[in-house]
């Protein structure tokens, strides 16, 4: 479209731009829809709803536009929701374990979406699936469609955002402090990972192989572990108090989002009896952080998956 040309339209208030409508003025939708039809006879080319306001979001910056483009937005993805909602189909991979695909089952359950829970064993994916998957990592998720998704943050962030939308804000100010949150426990399982991988995966560290086996690697385990639960729980304990205090109730505000998603298994984990050297008692020292875990697991979409 040449620029003279270019007649911009805002579907829903507000029109610019057209040969005959000097400045940004509001219409309502009958008078939308006669100078959209006024303009078809004249030869004068609109623009799709979208393409629009993309446009025009990089051109008029005033309050009041960005106010109904918000609302367009929040709109448009509202029925990109519904639409997802009812159309598809998915199946997440994984393992039979919490691991990296808990989170998104606790998502999907948070959003009402619906999917198939397929849980694999690590047998049958060393020797058929892993070979021909997409990073040769688990989770993925796959729709109807066809279309392989691989990367737990990524798929987790999409999930989110599917059904009632309701643990991943459309809100891009909201969206921000589910990140920021979502990365501060993605930093603390980070800090967590020597402490398992270096026994499990001996030569990454520079260790032979075979090196977690040996008296040394129990001894070096157990204090790695000591400090991971003296230190590091300690200070990321303190930090997700304060987010919790200051949001009402949960990591980014007064409902789970895909951050508790996250950061609940990630901690319940620690507790659970299975780990070596970290003490089933290890949270006990935060009441306030153990009130948060129970909170969300209290909620009812949560309490309901978790029964099941
Ligand atoms: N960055 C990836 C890491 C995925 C990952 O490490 N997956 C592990 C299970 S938690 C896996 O697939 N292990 C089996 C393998 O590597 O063959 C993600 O977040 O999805």
């Amino acid at each position: 479209m040449e620029s003279s040309k270019k007649h911009l339209i805002q579907s829903q208030v507000t029109i610019y731009n057209l040969s005959f409508v000097r400045r940004p003025t509001r219409v309502c939708q009958t008078c939308l829809g006669l100078l959209v039809c006024l303009s078809g006879n004249r030869g004068i080319e609109v623009q799709s709803r979208n393409d629009s306001l993309i446009r025009l979001s990089s051109v008029f910056h005033t309050k009041k536009i960005n106010a109904n483009f918000a609302k367009d937005r929040k709109a448009d993805s509202k029925r990109e929701r519904r639409k997802d909602r009812r159309k598809r189909k998915m199946k997440l991979i994984y393992f039979d374990i919490k691991g990296a695909g808990e989170p998104i089952r606790l998502a999907a359950a948070l959003n009402g979406v619906q999917y198939e829970d397929v849980r694999i064993k690590m047998e049958d994916w060393r020797n058929e699936l892993k070979p021909k998957s997409k990073f040769g990592q688990l989770p993925m998720l796959e729709l109807d469609d066809g279309t392989v998704m691989a990367q737990s943050g990524a798929i987790l962030r999409y999930v989110g955002s599917l059904g009632n939308g309701n643990s991943y804000a459309a809100d891009a100010l909201q969206r921000f402090k589910i990140d920021e949150a979502y990365d501060l426990s993605l930093e603390f399982g980070t800090a967590w990972s020597p402490c398992l991988y270096m026994f499990w995966s001996p030569e990454k560290y520079g260790f032979e192989s075979g090196y977690g086996e040996t008296d040394d690697a129990k001894a070096r385990r157990t204090t790695m572990r000591k400090y991971f639960v003296e230190h590091t729980l300690k200070d990321y304990a303190a930090k997700f108090e304060k987010l919790v205090k200051e949001n009402g109730g949960f990591l980014a505000g007064d409902k789970p989002s895909i951050a508790d998603c996250h950061l609940v298994p990630r901690l319940e984990s620690l507790t659970a009896g299975f780990i070596d050297d970290v003490p089933t008692t290890c949270l006990d020292p935060y009441p306030e952080l153990k009130a948060y875990i129970s909170r969300f697991n209290s909620t009812p979409e949560i309490a309901a998956y978790l029964k099941k």
